[in-house]
């Protein structure tokens, strides 16, 4: 094995080799040490956080609340770490995940500044060999690919985009040194979620403000305040409580949907409950609200009235206000963004706004960008254009699994997995987030994706295997039960990266259902189906042999929601 030539991890031969340090990655890395393993884990970036390291733009910070967002699986942790507000700012996240990187040990087995372009499983003795950029090689029984569902930037495919003379950032690759906007032409293209936090800030202090809108999203107020010491010791005695209420909620937030039909309201209740929810943090107005407005066009039609509405309150100029209504999906079928005074900014003098399905961008210039109607000069472009969703991270990395097979390939018609964390023909390969897991409140998936893989990987330790690959019967039914499942969604109509659309990747224009939308507690019964089926209904285990073992014993728990907050695992309900 050929040593990097980066300082760290000098011996090239591992037991599991975990990518990336993010919110999955750590907590991989840490549940496998505690299992006694040799674990090295490889980052890109020069520091630990994942998604908090790289979307270190202006404004970025948690649209969940912070104290469902950080991890449950240690007391000590969740008496020690304090969050400053209800929404915390990306900084304070990134010292949050330093802080356990610290805490539990786990830098010695980290080395950054190493990117993970290749990985091979070896037939001939079950092992996983990987290559970084730098050509350095490691090999290790057990290869965990914790990249995480919105890693890979995307640019958009304009002509000239590396033509520009000015200063041009993607959010999700903002630079550590500050950047000013303090008199400065500022251009921001994209109004998703990160779009609309970059605006915000940028409006503060840049001369002008450009935004390019191709589709507008409605957006909801954050409500975010600080937390002061009564509400932090509030928050501290009920984290049971409110890991209860992540768990059994669908989406994993505090936020439940309404089981009431938006029907069986009249009118004026209606309005009155939206106008409320509306006003409340968070992702209340989303996913607290009505079950059938995810699933039924006419109640969908009310709620996306009731939010047109707010939006021409909100900004003045009656056909601006247009422009920022969506017309072409209904609320809460795309991701929706949380905002403080976001179309407000739309009435101030320095902010203008180009819809680009009226006026589109034909391209990026050395001065700045044309639209079939102007030529826009700038001193700054930022690029809010999203990511190569879910599979990206996944695609980035030539990964090959049996006979050579490319796992892009085996993808190549959207994602086959059994329940996101495994994909059959990759033996000993683990996706903690892959594609088809649950995704609702990121970190909350996470947790429990890397419970289920430690579990795994315990109980082969546990019975002397060397190779698990998941049956390909059993993610053929996850995958089609998860894609037909999402088909009654609204939301699997519209294009966005919850569909796996992306304009700016090729072969990604057609909609396909990259994650499971049945809810977390639905999810996780199917988990713990295998799991009490003694995992041999849905993987084939390897022995020594290389012969499948037929009926591996059981003694395996998942720790997620069980020791962490000194109770046993809550039973999943079905939602
Ligand atoms: O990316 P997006 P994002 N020309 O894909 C536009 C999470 N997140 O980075 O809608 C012009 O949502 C594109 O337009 P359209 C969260 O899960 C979390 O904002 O495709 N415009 C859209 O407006 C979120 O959903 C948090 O027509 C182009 C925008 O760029 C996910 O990350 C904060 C274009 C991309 O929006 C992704 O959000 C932020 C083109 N060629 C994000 N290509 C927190 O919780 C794309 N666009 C803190």
């Amino acid at each position: 094995m050929q040593k990097s030539e980066k300082a760290g991890l000098v011996n090239g031969k591992f037991d599991a080799i975990v990518i990336g340090a993010g919110s999955a990655g750590l907590y991989q890395l840490h549940r496998l040490k505690e299992l006694g393993l040799n674990v090295a884990l490889f980052e890109a970036g020069t520091g630990v956080g994942g998604a908090w390291y790289w979307n270190r733009y202006p404004g970025a910070r948690f649209d969940s609340e912070s104290y469902t967002y950080g991890y449950f699986f240690s007391q000590d942790l969740l008496r020690e770490w304090s969050w400053s507000e209800h929404f915390a700012a990306q900084p304070e996240t990134e010292r949050y995940f330093n802080y356990v990187a610290d805490k539990f040990d786990l830098r010695g087995n980290i080395q950054c500044s190493s990117r993970v372009t290749e990985a091979q499983y070896r037939e001939n003795d079950n092992r996983w060999e990987i290559a970084l950029e730098d050509g350095a090689r490691y090999e290790a029984r057990y290869l965990i690919a914790a990249v995480g569902p919105l890693t890979e930037p995307t640019l958009p495919a304009y002509e000239g985009v590396s033509s520009f003379a000015g200063e041009a950032y993607h959010t999700a690759r903002w630079p550590k040194a500050p950047i000013s906007f303090v008199g400065k032409r500022v251009a921001v293209i994209g109004t998703g979620a990160s779009g609309v936090q970059t605006i915000q800030e940028v409006a503060k202090t840049a001369s002008s403000l450009t935004v390019f809108q191709r589709t507008p999203n409605y957006c909801v107020p954050l409500g975010n305040s600080s937390i002061d010491d009564k509400t932090q010791k509030n928050i501290r005695d009920n984290y049971p409580k409110i890991y209860s209420r992540c768990l059994e909620s669908a989406g994993g937030f505090i936020h439940n949907v309404d089981p009431r039909s938006v029907f069986e309201l009249s009118s004026e209740e209606r309005e009155a409950h939206w106008e409320k929810i509306y006003h409340e943090p968070g992702m209340a107005m989303w996913l607290g609200n009505f079950h059938d407005i995810f699933i039924d066009e006419h109640a969908n039609n009310l709620v996306s009235e009731f939010m047109r509405k707010k939006i021409r309150q909100r900004v003045k100029d009656p056909k601006v206000a247009e422009r920022l209504v969506p017309k072409n999906h209904g609320f809460g079928t795309r991701r929706v963004p949380l905002e403080t005074g976001y179309y407000e900014l739309f009435n101030s003098p320095n902010v203008k706004l180009v819809d680009l399905q009226e006026t589109p961008i034909l391209r990026i210039t050395p001065v700045g960008i044309q639209t079939t109607d102007a030529n826009f000069e700038f001193d700054m472009i930022i690029y809010a254009t999203g990511f190569d969703a879910i599979t990206g991270g996944f695609d980035k990395i030539d990964i090959r699994g049996i006979d050579g097979t490319r796992l892009k390939e085996k993808w190549s018609n959207g994602p086959i997995t059994f329940l996101g964390t495994t994909t059959a023909g990759f033996p000993n390969f683990f996706m903690p987030g892959g594609p088809l897991t649950w995704l609702g409140n990121i970190p909350r998936g996470l947790e429990y994706n890397v419970d289920f893989i430690t579990a795994l990987i315990a109980h082969m330790l546990d019975k002397k295997f060397i190779a698990i690959d998941a049956k390909p019967e059993s993610e053929a039914e996850w995958t089609t039960f998860s894609t037909e499942g999402a088909k009654k969604f609204l939301s699997s109509k519209v294009d966005s990266w919850f569909t796996g659309v992306n304009t700016n990747v090729k072969g990604k224009q057609k909609r396909t259902s990259p994650f499971y939308r049945g809810g977390g507690p639905a999810y996780r019964v199917r988990c713990e189906k295998t799991i009490r089926d003694g995992y041999n209904k849905d993987f084939n285990f390897y022995s020594d042999a290389n012969e499948p073992n037929i009926e591996p014993e059981l003694k395996i728990s998942l720790r997620s929601g069980g020791d962490a907050i000194g109770r046993a695992p809550q039973k999943a309900v079905a939602g």
